[in-house]
């Protein structure tokens, strides 16, 4: 099968109403950034304040037929907030049946912060590439997930945001 085109809408986070198409829970923003990865703007998650307090954005997609498997690549950097720690975060996909509602076939964890990343500076952007496992039997729609989670160790709060940009989903 041909690479699909890019299987998401507002990609870049550039449209002018707020996170447009990206659907959103917690503290998210979509600040203007003279030193976005790509255009002038970017998803920001977070500051999670709390332990276990989530922030997320996601965008279901139509699977093209023929699809096996899913490729994703993304920007990422801390957003320098307050300067305290930064929390962990996760990117999953979700695969996902057609009928309304339909439960999650299955969700896989694509990529996770490094332990130590440290991208302080504010041009210091960290991209990311990855692949899926085999599209599951059944599976009609698909949904990415950036995930930001609030964590305490000790008495270390991990409570900072991160920004994203230059999100491409596509097929082989
Ligand atoms: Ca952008």
């Amino acid at each position: 099968m041909r690479m699909s085109g890019n299987l998401l809408k507002n990609p870049s986070f550039e449209d002018a109403s707020t996170l447009a198409f990206w659907d959103r829970s917690g503290v998210t923003s979509n600040p203007g950034d003279p030193q976005a990865f790509e255009g002038l703007k970017v998803a920001q998650l977070g500051p999670v304040t709390a332990d276990g307090a989530v922030a997320i954005i996601s965008q279901r997609v139509l699977l093209p037929s023929g699809t096996q498997n899913l490729h994703v690549s993304f920007a990422v950097q801390n957003a320098v907030i307050d300067g305290t720690s930064t929390a962990p975060w996760r990117v999953t996909i979700q695969w996902l049946g057609g009928a309304p509602n339909t439960p999650v076939l299955l969700e896989e964890t694509l990529v996770t912060r490094q332990a130590g990343m440290v991208t302080v500076d504010s041009n210091d952007w960290l991209t990311y590439v990855a692949v899926s496992g085999p599209k599951p039997t059944g599976a009609v729609y698909a949904r990415l997930r950036f995930i930001l989670q609030g964590d305490v160790i000790g008495a270390t709060n991990f409570f900072q945001g991160i920004q994203i940009d230059n999100v491409v989903l596509t097929t082989d």
